[in-house]
């Protein structure tokens, strides 16, 4: 690996930030400890038929209890920083009225012992647990009262802590909570009506916008941003018309559907009429508080999707299986980020961005005390080259966050799915580093001593 780490230190800036990343609801458990109020995914889970494996969040990880453990794995590991989120249940168990001092003092002992092992603590708002009670209560996201809400825990949350944390972020990844979550059902709380996930969509961008002015008023040191997940759209058949049309809608109801509010402030002119009736309905002032300026963009990278446009319709193709597929069935295919981040570049002109989320399912097992993961360390290498190259061509890239540092909760897959650098035995909550958290440790190590 001389040739990639050389590849890096020559690209990179020399305070690029290494880092890993985690979400409540996957690994923190204690679901109902310490005054946690019920989010959407814990309600999820109950239903039969929601969880490939039928399981829960109860326990996950019990990184609630074994944080301090989690942490010297991180310190081990040499991370300079780590992207975890909070629970806005913990914290405000019905998600408007009483705070819940014990949920913040979890954060709180967590944020000290990052500080105390010297790893930048990286925070995110929202990762798609939503106090149950705001469904119950208002209708969640479909309501646009959720955006008030949102933005005083915001507030809160910058209030407490914003003078601790590296960043924080409004959002993970908008398109899964509206689209998977109101439209396809396959996440909480599982609707199937596309104008409901549209609509939803521009609220939680009003809730991003929303949370943003409440922060700044605040004034925390963090730095405030997003965090979009882009999975960039190609043409089965880059010689079919149909195909390419395909891709150019794909792309617009993923990538510029949140783009383009936030960096201009409106919605893409070619989706709004592909939507027809189910357009948002949007009030004078909505699109100006989504265009808040940032000061960095998340990104969430994990492969890009083949578009087939027959008959009038885009429906996903399945890739060849020869180009390499993970455990989740996605393709790899890293040319796709350095190509994306030099296309957002150019189109967007960004704030730093921020590799957020990148990294894949392998089906991990322990053999002989050992996790032998080649693949997920081929993919590492794959996806960190494409990095170095879009920074060297002109992206201005500050960091890269590892998806995950630990096997968890992989939402409707349940814990079926392994994307941990650390393997967990879920029966004796063990962690054991996989090859690649060794192969990750020795890329940071010569990075630092550059
Ligand atoms: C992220 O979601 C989440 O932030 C994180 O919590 C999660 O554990 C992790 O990724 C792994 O899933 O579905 O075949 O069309 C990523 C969600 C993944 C959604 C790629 C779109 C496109 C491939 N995105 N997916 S496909």
């Amino acid at each position: 690996d001389t040739a990639l780490i050389r590849d890096l230190i020559q690209a990179l800036p020399a305070d690029f930030q290494w880092g890993s990343a985690t979400s409540a609801a996957q690994i923190e458990g204690a679901a109902r400890e310490d005054g946690k109020g019920e989010s959407i995914w814990d309600r999820f889970c109950a239903q039969p038929g929601r969880i490939k494996d039928s399981s829960n969040i109860d326990v996950a990880c019990d990184h609630y209890r074994r944080y301090p453990e989690d942490v010297a794995l991180m310190k081990w590991l040499g991370l300079q920083a780590y992207r975890f989120s909070f629970s806005w249940p913990r914290v405000q168990p019905l998600g408007r009225g009483a705070w819940n001092e014990a949920g913040f003092a979890f954060y709180d002992r967590l944020i000290d012992e990052l500080l105390a092992a010297g790893i930048r603590p990286h925070a995110t708002l929202y990762h798609w647990d939503l106090p149950q009670a705001l469904d119950d209560g208002i209708g969640g996201w479909l309501s646009r009262d959720v955006v008030p809400l949102f933005a005083d825990y915001a507030a809160e949350i910058a209030r407490r802590f914003g003078d601790r944390l590296a960043s924080i972020a409004t959002l993970n990844e908008p398109w899964c909570s509206a689209t998977l979550g109101y439209e396809t059902a396959q996440f909480a709380p599982g609707h199937t009506s596309r104008a409901e996930a549209v609509q939803v969509s521009h609220h939680l961008l009003m809730a991003h916008g929303a949370a943003m002015q409440a922060m700044r008023a605040v004034g925390p040191k963090a730095q405030l941003g997003i965090v979009l997940n882009h999975t960039p759209s190609f043409p089965a058949n880059p010689e079919s018309e149909d195909d390419r049309r395909a891709a150019r809608i794909d792309d617009g109801t993923n990538v510029r559907w949140y783009m383009d509010p936030v960096f201009r402030g409106q919605y893409p002119a070619d989706i709004i009429e592909y939507l027809g009736a189910d357009a948002p309905k949007i009030q004078p002032g909505d699109l100006a508080l989504i265009q808040q300026p940032l000061d960095f963009l998340g990104v969430n990278f994990y492969t890009r999707s083949l578009l087939n446009g027959q008959n009038g319709q885009q429906s996903m193709v399945t890739p060849p299986a020869e180009l390499g597929l993970t455990d989740m069935g996605w393709e790899i295919y890293p040319q796709a980020l350095t190509q994306h981040l030099l296309r957002i570049t150019r189109e967007y002109t960004p704030p730093p961005i921020v590799i957020t989320e990148n990294g894949m399912a392998n089906a991990d097992s322990v053999v002989d005390g050992r996790v032998n993961d080649e693949a997920r360390i081929a993919y590492l290498r794959g996806h960190l080259s494409a990095v170095a190259q879009a920074v060297a061509l002109g992206a201005d890239v500050r960091g890269y966050f590892y998806w995950s540092l630990l096997d968890n909760f992989e939402w409707n897959s349940g814990y079926l799915k392994r994307f941990g650098l650390f393997h967990v035995d879920y029966a004796t909550q063990q962690r054991l580093a996989k090859d690649s958290a060794h192969w990750y440790r020795g890329v940071i190590e010569q990075f630092k001593t550059r």
